[in-house]
């Protein structure tokens, strides 16, 4: 695996976003803003990647929802931030915008960005900041309980209490810069509230950096927009996890950074729970193997193939059939993952009249390269060329039935599980997807819970595609013959024309679930991952340097004796 083209797959930004001196656009107070982000797409559309949570009445809020963005070196990704004032439901005005793009972000210093916002009439309308954090490929699930003891009630009024709630920072190289990355809900009328428990990826909080600090602000809670600062306290996850070890609450003191560090009650962490989880990089780093299959759909449904409509039409012009354009970009990103380049390759619903293979029986699974003692093909070109081949001798027929390549990768998935391999296998299915066996591949599909197996079917043409969302299963209401649903979800569907313009995006969703599917499996086998193979080698390395070593002091000592080191390296060591 080509672990360069993996990591620049999955390397993401997580953005937070300011905002300073906003047109004020409200009539009765200030304004309510919130943020929008869009991308600019490769037929330039702006795509709306994320939204920031609403904040009442501030011209200079900080917004706490983050939001986490796929970056690509070699790809222009532009930004688009229009900064809206809430108005109802359905209704807002555009207080700015501003166009930047994430290279910009990305290279600014310490990653934070500052632009003007112009607003639609193109008057400056305010300042907006963007800060990044590279994300870490940490999947650990953080639960947090805290209650606070003695918050200072300042309000003048007898018949109202401290509305007391927290915000958390994640301090970086240093605390000029904090990261708001949650805020609790206000406990009304109460110096001793217990707020509700944190759920989240310890990635949110601190970035799965354990050591990190985390800074907790109290606040009193005001109906104007402008909150009081009550005080302020740090910590770190690992000092939690130590004295939840010890089975010791973690007890912390607020202080007033504004009334010279006076005292400001205190928090209790009630609960702490960090459960560990592995991602699909910790798997991959261990050597994890993945391994491609591919189905092709030949049945009538397609279109004859020197009909100019079919989808597996190859015209003398342009040279490529629809299914050829998505052999070859889709097997492109996914060649990459499949560690030996070898594809075992499979039609089904037609007629083949290959050399070996040639009937008139319409066959439902067939090695594509003739040849049944070894259906396997190298790498891209070789699959193209397979492709080609086959097209030209064959008669397209039906029913479509997707079972038979389903089954016969569950059969090699099963294989490899008895062989004790940690291989992993990915099923990409290329059907216009009108097949006619739901029920029979829903079965499949879940009865292949327990196997290394995902299914990635990209759809061609533009069919209805109702049965294909059927299996992604993304709401998981997908139940077999029996009633049963899935234990864990491993189909991906992408309809190859939404994306065919754009390899990017293609790209993405092709893989978006791939990484989480295998971790899951592993989860559910309870298999977690080998020690990182560059670990490894490190040890070898240090190792070999050691052996190097001794061999120049034995010889610039000149004892006069062939040692026991030399010449027996590694493997006297183990490795
Ligand atoms: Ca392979
Ligand atoms: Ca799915
Ligand atoms: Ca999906
Ligand atoms: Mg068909």
């Amino acid at each position: 695996m080509d672990q360069n083209q993996l990591s620049e797959a999955i390397q993401k930004l997580e953005l937070f976003f300011s905002c300073r001196q906003l047109d004020d656009l409200d009539t009765m107070s200030v304004s309510d803003p919130y943020i929008i982000l869009f991308q600019k797409t490769n037929q330039n559309n702006w795509s709306k990647i994320g939204q920031t949570e609403l904040i009442w009445n501030n011209l200079n809020p900080n917004f706490a929802t983050s939001i986490i963005i796929e970056y690509y070196f070699e790809v222009h990704q532009y930004l688009k931030l229009e900064v809206h004032h809430y108005v109802s439901q359905n209704e807002s005005k555009m207080i700015g915008i501003a166009e930047t793009s994430l290279a910009a972000i990305a290279g600014a210093k310490d990653q934070i960005l500052m632009a003007d916002l112009f607003s639609l009439q193109g008057k400056k309308s305010g300042k907006i900041v963007v800060k990044a954090d590279q994300v870490k490929h940490c999947n650990d699930d953080l639960e947090i309980t805290v209650s606070g003891q003695n918050i200072p009630d300042t309000r003048i009024g007898f018949w109202h209490g401290a509305c007391p709630f927290l915000r958390f920072y994640r301090l970086r190289k240093d605390d000029s810069n904090p990261i708001l990355v949650y805020e609790s809900e206000f406990i009304k009328d109460s110096s001793n509230p217990t707020w509700k428990t944190i759920q989240c990826k310890s990635q949110k909080l601190c970035n799965g950096d354990y050591q990190m600090p985390i800074k907790v602000e109290v606040w009193d809670h005001r109906t104007s927009g402008k909150h009081l600062y009550l005080g302020e306290t740090t910590f770190c996850i690992e000092e939690l996890r130590d004295s939840f070890t010890q089975n010791k609450p973690q007890k912390k003191e607020f202080r007033n950074k504004q009334k010279n560090n006076s005292p400001a009650g205190t928090i209790t962490f009630e609960k702490f729970n960090l459960k560990c989880k592995y991602t699909f990089l910790d798997y991959c780093e261990g050597g994890q193997q993945l391994n491609l299959i591919l189905g092709i759909d030949f049945t009538a449904s397609n279109g004859h193939p020197k009909d100019k409509k079919s989808l597996h039409y190859i015209s003398q012009d342009s040279n490529s059939s629809q299914y050829l354009q998505a052999i070859t970009s889709v097997v492109e990103i996914l060649i990459n993952y499949d560690h030996d380049k070898k594809v075992p390759i499979y039609g089904f619903g037609c007629q083949p009249a290959f050399n070996l293979i040639n009937t008139n029986q319409t066959l439902h699974l067939f090695p594509l390269n003739d040849n049944p003692e070894d259906p396997e093909v190298y790498g891209l070109d070789g699959i193209v060329q397979c492709y080609r081949n086959a097209i030209q001798n064959m008669q397209l027929d039906g029913p479509t039935y997707i079972h038979p390549v389903i089954a016969k990768a569950m059969e090699m998935a099963v294989q490899s599980k008895l062989k004790g391999s940690q291989n992993y296998l990915i099923l990409m299915i290329l059907t216009d997807g009108q097949t006619d066996d739901l029920q029979l591949s829903i079965d499949d599909v879940i009865e292949s819970s327990h196997l290394p197996l995902s299914i990635i079917i990209v759809g061609i043409g533009n069919a209805d595609f109702k049965k294909m969302t059927i299996l992604d299963n993304d709401d998981n209401s997908m139940v077999n013959s029996k009633g049963q649903k899935a234990l864990r979800d491993l189909v991906q569907f992408v309809p190859f024309n939404q994306f065919k313009h754009d390899s990017t995006l293609l790209s993405r969703e092709v893989l978006a679930e791939l990484p989480n599917q295998l971790v899951e499996y592993m989860e559910l086998m309870k298999i977690p991952p080998k020690p990182p193979t560059y670990k490894k080698n490190l040890l070898q390395y240090q190792q070999f340097q050691q052996n190097q070593q001794n061999k120049v002091n034995q010889q610039s000592g000149n004892t006069g004796f062939t040692t026991q080191n030399q010449g027996q390296g590694f493997a006297q060591q183990g490795f």
